[in-house]
């Protein structure tokens, strides 16, 4: 039956991986017809087993399994890559039975303990999480990342099939077929690792059958494009469609091995024990409670406002990477030890991690670091929003004004990275109550959600009762006669209610916007307000020039005649020293902002 199902990807060999499918027909035979516990015509239920194919170019013998279960129809097959078919070229959640997006390698084992985790902790039911790697893959980082963490929190319910061919793209691998130093590694990382023949139906049945104490490692010996004469074993094959007369030939030859095999193999139900989670309406009973004038940081409001969802919410988990005395997430786990996992020093993981909580809307995740170590883990961002994830991200410290720690610990590049992103609503909250209304809106809201928070205090702006919407900016100073509008977040925000009380005194008149969400920005509230200031805008940031609030108001005023934006933000590699000294050193102080529109002023008179 097995080599039934090898053939219905062999009729995906037209373009794809082959030799990469060939290595993994046992393993995948066995994992869906022996091993793994699930609904075939529900292939999102709750209680089934997970399966990940981390090594997410093999998508065809994924395919291939599916349509062998009668999922997939089998003409289906053949659309593969088609731009109408569902059948993209590596797994997407469009297709029911994938759960996370997979092609970049080396993030699969990362969700998969996400899965693992909320499986064992949260959901506290049977289905196990497997996840399959190529060894290529196991010398991307991350792997050891997911690998640490899984041994730490005791995955049990985890399994790691490693198809170990030998072989990747361009070359062997680093470690070529020496499985026992795959093994010694999987054991120093806390694993129970098995070796067995990859192409051994009965030793994998085995090996899957055994009890489980630890996550698991099944280290399979395989060969890359087996079954294909001609390429087994052999370089210069991955990712070349075979030539019309070789795939016939090994067509035939599988479909005279077919004919002598006609019982059909239909996988085991699963245990009924994960129920349905409801994530809807995720809300916050009562308003904030800060009282005008108070001063609070908006990484601490986060903790807070967190903390609170959290006692309303039983569904909302916290993730952070030892930052959480930092990020405030340490006021959540305070309130809910069993709905934080502390993912240490590891972001890419946590990242991924997070993604693997959120699958199957089983949890509301919150992943919090400093702003800018969310850069390390760009390209799992990226994958989350191919994944179609509903993950929270809040990164503190950002900006200079984060202070003597210096460059390293700041956030300058958060706002371009996460506003390129499709899927994502980028909140920039400017005091406490902004902050925990951020934190409601982030739960509610599909795609990619970041919330940027700030280090120095900084006093209470609104009404408790103020309310917020994404894409809402607020007006927050303004008079009858106002020459400029300047558009500020977080501490610049303050520094610009700073510049117009000075200004004032010069009988000078300005209005201040927040735009409280950077992406979707209120382009008709800025636009609005800035024609009542003849045009005349300006952006400050705690953030470098390119790809941050500045450039965003520019494109969104791209189309206005008379419009000028002046822009002040970081231009270089900031230095250590006092929050307000680097304020001012950099440009982007109240005095800076206060220049700034007194220059602006100056040359539109001169212009007239
Ligand atoms: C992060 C990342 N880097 C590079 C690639 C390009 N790439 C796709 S498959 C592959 C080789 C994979 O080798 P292996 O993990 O051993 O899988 P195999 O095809 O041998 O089963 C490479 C380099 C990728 N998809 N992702
Ligand atoms: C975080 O907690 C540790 C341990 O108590 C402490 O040493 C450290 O100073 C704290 N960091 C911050 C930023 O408060
Ligand atoms: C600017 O105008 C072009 C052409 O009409 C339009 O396609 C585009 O969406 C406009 N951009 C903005 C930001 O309004």
């Amino acid at each position: 039956r097995l080599l039934h199902n090898s053939m219905y990807f062999l009729t995906c060999f037209c373009c794809s991986h082959p030799t990469s499918c060939c290595s993994v027909a046992e393993i995948m035979s066995v994992l869906f017809f022996h091993t793994m516990k699930y609904r075939p015509d529900d292939p999102s239920n709750p209680s089934n087993d997970r399966f990940i194919l981390s090594k997410g170019h093999a998508a065809p013998v994924l395919y291939a399994v599916w349509a062998e279960t009668g999922y997939l129809k089998e003409s289906e097959l053949l659309n593969l890559r088609k731009v109408d078919s569902i059948l993209e070229g590596h797994p997407v959640p469009k297709q029911q039975f994938v759960d996370v997006a997979t092609g970049s390698l080396g993030q699969g084992l990362g969700a998969a303990c996400g899965m693992a985790y909320t499986g064992k902790y949260f959901d506290k039911a049977s289905y196990r999480v497997f996840c399959l790697l190529g060894d290529g893959e196991m010398s991307e980082g991350s792997v050891w990342e997911a690998m640490a963490f899984a041994s730490y929190y005791q995955l049990d319910n985890l399994v790691a099939i490693l198809d170990i061919n030998r072989l990747g793209q361009s070359d062997p691998t680093p470690l070529q077929h020496h499985v026992e130093k795959y093994q010694r590694r999987c054991e120093a990382f806390g694993w129970h690792a098995v070796i067995v023949d990859g192409h051994s139906v009965e030793e994998l049945c085995k090996v899957l059958n055994q009890p489980r104490h630890q996550p698991l490692a099944i280290i399979a010996k395989t060969i890359k494009g087996k079954g294909i004469p001609a390429a087994e074993d052999k370089m210069g094959w991955h990712g070349k469609p075979l030539p019309k007369d070789m795939a016939e030939s090994v067509i035939k030859e599988l479909q005279s091995r077919i004919l002598s095999c006609n019982k059909r193999l239909y996988p085991s139900p699963p245990n009924e024990d994960a129920s349905p989670v409801s994530l809807r309406n995720i809300r916050m009973p009562s308003a904030p409670s800060y009282k005008a004038g108070d001063k609070i940081a908006t990484r601490k409001a986060y903790g807070i406002a967190l903390a609170k969802l959290g006692r309303y919410n039983e569904h909302v988990v916290a993730l952070d990477g030892d930052t959480k005395n930092s990020t405030f997430s340490e006021l959540f786990k305070n309130e809910h030890p069993n709905r934080y996992v502390e993912c240490y020093i590891a972001e890419q993981n946590m990242v991924s991690v997070a993604i693997g909580c959120a699958v199957r809307d089983r949890n509301v995740v919150f992943a919090s670091t400093f702003a800018t170590f969310f850069t390390r883990a760009y390209d799992q961002l990226r994958m989350a929003a191919i994944s179609e994830s509903n993950i929270n991200l809040c990164g503190s410290h950002c900006g200079v004004s984060i202070g003597e720690d210096g460059p390293s610990q700041m956030g300058l590049e958060d706002l371009a990275m996460f506003r390129a992103i499709p899927t994502a609503t980028v909140f920039y909250p400017s005091d406490g109550v902004s902050t925990e209304k951020a934190v409601e809106l982030a739960a509610n809201t599909k795609g990619l959600c970041f919330i940027r928070t700030s280090r120095p205090e900084n006093s209470i702006i609104y009404n408790c009762n103020e309310d917020f919407h994404v894409g809402q900016a607020k007006v927050v100073y303004k008079t009858n006669d106002d020459h400029v509008t300047v558009v500020g977040a977080g501490v610049t925000l303050h520094e610009a209610l700073a510049a117009a009380e000075q200004l004032k005194k010069d009988r000078i008149n300005i209005r201040v916007i927040d735009p409280f969400t950077i992406k979707p920005l209120d382009s008709k509230t800025i636009i609005d307000n800035a024609r009542a200031t003849r045009g005349r805008i300006i952006t400050v940031e705690d953030h470098y020039y390119e790809g941050g609030l500045g450039e965003a108001v520019c494109s969104a005023v791209v189309n206005e005649t008379g419009f000028t934006v002046h822009r002040l933000a970081v231009s270089q590699v900031p230095r250590s020293g006092k929050p307000h000294e680097l304020l001012r050193i950099f440009g982007i102080d109240r005095d800076a902002i206060a220049h700034a529109v007194r220059k602006v002023l100056s040359s539109s008179a001169n212009a007239k």
